[in-house]
């Protein structure tokens, strides 16, 4: 079909749409009961795959199939009309996020925890077959609660400091709050249209969301999930930007943001006084009067650091100096020092370089990182006092996570993707040797490693619906125990994660 019969077709379509999927998906598609049904929510979800959701419906979910009340032509039109992108970017307000605000009627806060596990190696496992998340024992395996999330969940979820909540985001900009003392929900509050991560501040009271719709960063106070601001993302010269991710930085009191459409980077404080707006932080004065324009003062204060390209998928020195962040053309990797404000360092790294997923380690007295590449099956080794390039390890395809742990010799390394996605690599971080490649599940999506609080247990998901968590022992390499999950993705565990143990990715 052409575009102008396409547009011709739409306003049927969006009777259709209005008729029989509006009730769960919302008049405008920005999602209701159900997800929004917009091309940045959407993904990968298109053409035939997207006709067979709205004809056949989704297992286990409340997605019903439509063929016995539509034709092949009206679902078509239905799927061509939910790809189409929003002729204009809507308000989400402040007033508007603090509405949707929804509290379980039943939560009741405990005052400790309510099992006999150590609260200290829960960790969570995001199924996103059927949107749920596994609490487990760190210890026993056993899963204390099992609870139902909000569609769609991305990246990882952050817990507060003290490891008692945890909080979770899901792609249509919804943020769960989680009481792991208690194992009940807290609450949920839609913070944007179309979102990208989450970050904590350092001492737990906000969260920053990163949205993609509208273009803003929405502040949350962790307490009672009321928005606290919604910030407008605009470069110096004018130009509205997406938000591509929000990182934590602890110890500079910060929120980082990586901007999509703009040559900028910002630095959000967290406190009055935080790093970077003092001077304790800035050690030189090299960056321009200039550039320090802008610069504001107090809590959520807003500091611009100007670069020549866009740059995203942040990955930080574990003292939060300094970021490597990838070009659009995902061949090379800039080091941003946040102290001067500026870029200090360029490496080549092509093959579209996953910084988000690397992890650092000591090697031979020195510090290195790697980070895996989408698009090529290596891994880079980085020196991080020089930023050169200390090795490309071969793997047998392109991977997707990285993980290892301060008590671990090994680097467990995905190949995500590729007719060897059923591989995982465990690799020797002082010879960089790949010492055994595991093959738990032929034929089936092997990925993304969590270890347990002391770093004596690798968890591995079986990425499939029908899939599980592999329990390995981290010393000798064998199998321990498999327990069943839908489509396991990431695995976050409570010690690792507010320690920002050394193997975690942040
Ligand atoms: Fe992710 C983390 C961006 C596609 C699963 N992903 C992240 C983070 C970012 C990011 C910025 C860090 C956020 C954080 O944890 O705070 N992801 C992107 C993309 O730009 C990309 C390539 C395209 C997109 O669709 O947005 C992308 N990601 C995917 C997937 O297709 C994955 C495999 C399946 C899915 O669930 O969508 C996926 N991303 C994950 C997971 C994490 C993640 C499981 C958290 C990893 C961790 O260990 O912390």
């Amino acid at each position: 079909m052409s575009v102008a019969q396409a547009a011709e077709a739409e306003p049927s379509a969006a009777a259709l749409f209005n008729e029989h999927c509006a009730v769960c998906h919302g008049e405008g598609r920005l999602g209701g009961t159900g997800p929004a049904l917009i091309p940045e929510t959407l993904g990968r979800m298109y053409g035939p795959k997207l006709e067979k959701v709205i004809a056949e419906g989704r297992p286990a979910t409340q997605m019903a199939g439509f063929s016995d009340q539509l034709t092949a032509e009206q679902i078509a039109a239905i799927s061509r009309y939910v790809e189409t992108p929003l002729a204009e970017v809507p308000r989400w307000s402040v007033e508007m996020a603090n509405e949707s605000l929804e509290l379980n009627p039943d939560y009741k806060p405990a005052k400790a925890p309510v099992f006999t596990a150590d609260p200290m190696n829960i960790t969570l496992v995001v199924e996103t077959g059927d949107h749920h998340v596994s609490v487990l024992d760190g210890d026993t395996f056993e899963v204390l609660d099992r609870f139902a999330t909000p569609f769609a969940v991305h990246g990882g979820p952050k817990f507060s400091p003290d490891g008692h909540y945890v909080f979770i985001m899901s792609r249509d900009g919804w943020v769960q709050k989680y009481d792991i003392w208690s194992l009940q929900v807290v609450g949920q509050v839609r913070a944007g249209l179309n979102s990208r991560n989450i970050a904590m501040s350092h001492d737990g009271r906000w969260l920053a969301v990163a949205n993609y719709l509208p273009r803003t960063l929405t502040i949350l106070s962790t307490e009672d999930l009321s928005v606290v601001t919604v910030r407008d993302v605009v470069a110096r010269d004018g130009t509205p930007s997406r938000v591509s991710a929000v990182y934590q930085a602890p110890q500079r009191e910060s929120f980082v943001l990586a901007l999509k459409d703009a040559p900028e980077i910002w630095e959000i404080a967290t406190s009055p006084n935080a790093g970077p707006f003092h001077d304790g932080f800035v050690h030189s004065h090299e960056q321009s009067m200039e550039e320090q324009l802008g610069a504001e003062e107090g809590l959520f204060a807003r500091r611009r650091i100007l670069i020549d390209e866009p740059l995203d998928d942040f990955f930080f020195s574990p003292d939060y100096r300094n970021l490597i962040g990838a070009n659009r053309d995902g061949d090379k990797g800039v080091v941003v020092n946040l102290d001067v404000g500026r870029a200090i360092s360029e490496l080549p790294l092509p093959g579209m370089p996953h910084l988000g997923s690397g992890i650092s380690w000591e090697r031979n007295g020195s510090r290195v990182m790697a980070t895996p590449h989408l698009k090529e099956g290596v891994l880079s080794v980085i020196d991080m006092k020089d930023w050169s390039l200390v090795r490309q390890i071969k793997t047998m395809g392109p991977g997707f996570f990285l993980r290892s742990h301060e008590n671990s010799p090994y680097v467990w390394a995905d190949v995500f993707f590729g007719p060897n996605k059923d591989k995982m690599h465990v690799i020797d971080k002082q010879s960089l040797e790949i010492v055994k490649t595991l093959d738990p599940a032929p034929g089936k999506t092997v990925a993304h490693v969590e270890f347990t609080k002391d770093g004596s247990y690798a968890l591995v998901s079986i990425w499939e619906d029908d899939g599980a968590v592999i329990v390995y022992d981290a010393k000798t390499l064998e199998e321990v125990k498999r327990l069943p999950m839908r489509k396991p993705s990431g695995k976050y565990n409570v010690w690792n994660k507010i320690t920002f143990d050394d193997g975690t990715s942040h």
